[in-house]
């Protein structure tokens, strides 16, 4: 069970394990991977899915004959695979002309301009199958507060958005976008920084149904926040359409480690809500399991194939221990001790409103809130060693 196969659903983002590792401080350290190589490779690991940026494919500003020769190469290797491509995605954030951001730039021209470069990809999506569309606009944001009318760029974000999802319905492609999340890096703040800011945001589009979320680990995690947490809320929205799973070591740059290498307990408990969390126990979301994580800079090719392995592998190792921690009868006496079922039982009684909880003097004249004080605890630490012992392998 712990080796990878299809049926679990693992892609990887082609600049992922294409990453040559240039960083702000140093040059590249691995020269580049070929798209074809990419695919066979990470077949051979037993991942079923791969994803790309048009520029990850093909360099910025190629000629026709140029893309189709790479799109057509991607497409052989596919075949012999048997690979997919789940999602795809566009780099609005590389070129300089995007300094400022893409859909949200002050510059009106370049506004335009990215929306088309946007329109063409989503040709490319369709055309591969791809049944998710990514936008992570790492470059839609500011530095300095006095340089963006934050309202006029929702404004711009929102008329963009708005446009992409008419260009989709109007073609009758099978294709829905996902908002990715992060709260800075490259710009000092980014827009849409949280899980919770895009789910705000996508309520007020046209066609709020055609939009989810794909929120990144280590994004959330920069914030300080439970990315857990995140995951829950976009899953009570049925807005988790995507997901990119990596590591990350608490509030500081976004480290793209691998998937468990950062916050541990934090990847186990979102392992068991994905695997668990649904109704009566089942599985939560059924997209792909993709990681969006960098081969540290160290790393030669071997230790490119090595990390790819280790994102696979740490999910099903949690998988596992998630299993275990669910059918252990001592987790289930913790849990049914710590009450934490009882949050699904309604708060008011059937057909129960204000004035027949205000007549129920149980609830409040009656009630014996003082014997809360050195009352009866809630055992959540218990619980807890309980979790750390399954994630130990100790249970
Ligand atoms: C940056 C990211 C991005 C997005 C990608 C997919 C380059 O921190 O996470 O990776 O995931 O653009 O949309
Ligand atoms: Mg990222
Ligand atoms: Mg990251
Ligand atoms: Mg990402």
């Amino acid at each position: 069970a712990l080796e990878p196969t299809r049926d679990d659903k693992f892609s990887f983002g082609l600049w992922t394990i294409g990453w040559e590792a240039q960083d702000q401080f140093g040059s590249a350290t691995r020269p580049p991977l070929d798209v074809v190589e990419a695919v066979n490779r990470l077949s051979d690991l037993g991942a079923y899915g791969i994803t790309f940026h048009d520029d990850d494919l093909f360099p910025f500003g190629s000629f026709p004959t140029a893309r189709r020769t790479q799109i057509k190469r991607l497409k052989g290797a596919l075949e012999s695979t048997g690979m997919v491509v789940p999602m795809v995605t566009t780099n609005l954030f590389s070129h300089p002309v995007f300094k400022d951001g893409g859909f949200t730039s002050n510059d009106r021209d370049v506004r335009r301009f990215a929306l088309r470069k946007v329109l063409e990809n989503i040709d490319l999506a369709a055309e591969l199958g791809a049944e998710t569309f990514v936008m992570w606009g790492g470059r839609e944001g500011s530095e300095y507060d006095a340089a963006k009318d934050v309202r006029g760029a929702l404004a711009r974000y929102r008329e963009a958005v708005n446009l992409l999802a008419g260009y989709v319905t109007d073609n009758g492609y099978d294709l829905r976008f996902a908002i990715e999340p992060k709260p800075n890096e490259p710009r000092g703040d980014i827009l849409l920084p949280t899980v919770g800011h895009a789910l705000a945001f996508i309520e007020t589009l046209d066609r709020p149904e055609m939009f989810g979320v794909n929120p990144e680990t280590g994004h959330e995690q920069m914030a300080g926040l439970n990315f857990t947490h995140g995951i829950a809320q976009a899953l009570d929205r049925g807005k988790l359409f995507h997901i990119d799973l990596n590591g990350q070591r608490g509030v500081k740059f976004d480290q793209d480690l691998v998937f468990g290498h950062g916050d541990l307990q934090n990847a186990f408990s979102l392992v068991d809500l994905l695997e668990n969390g649904g109704p009566g126990g089942s599985q939560a979301y059924a997209g792909p399991r993709h990681f969006d994580y960098k081969p540290s800079r160290t790393e030669d090719f071997d230790g490119v194939w090595d990390s790819a392995a280790a994102n696979m592998r740490t999910y099903l190792l949690l998988k596992e221990r998630a299993a275990a921690f669910r059918a252990d009868p001592e987790v289930k006496a913790a849990l049914a001790i710590s009450k934490v079922e009882e949050i699904n039982v309604p708060t008011l009684n059937p057909g129960e409103g204000h004035a027949e909880l205000i007549a129920d003097t149980s609830s409040y004249e009656e009630f014996d809130a003082d014997a809360y004080m050195g009352g009866k605890g809630f055992g959540f630490v218990k619980l807890q060693q309980l979790f750390i012992e399954h994630l130990l392998g100790a249970r």
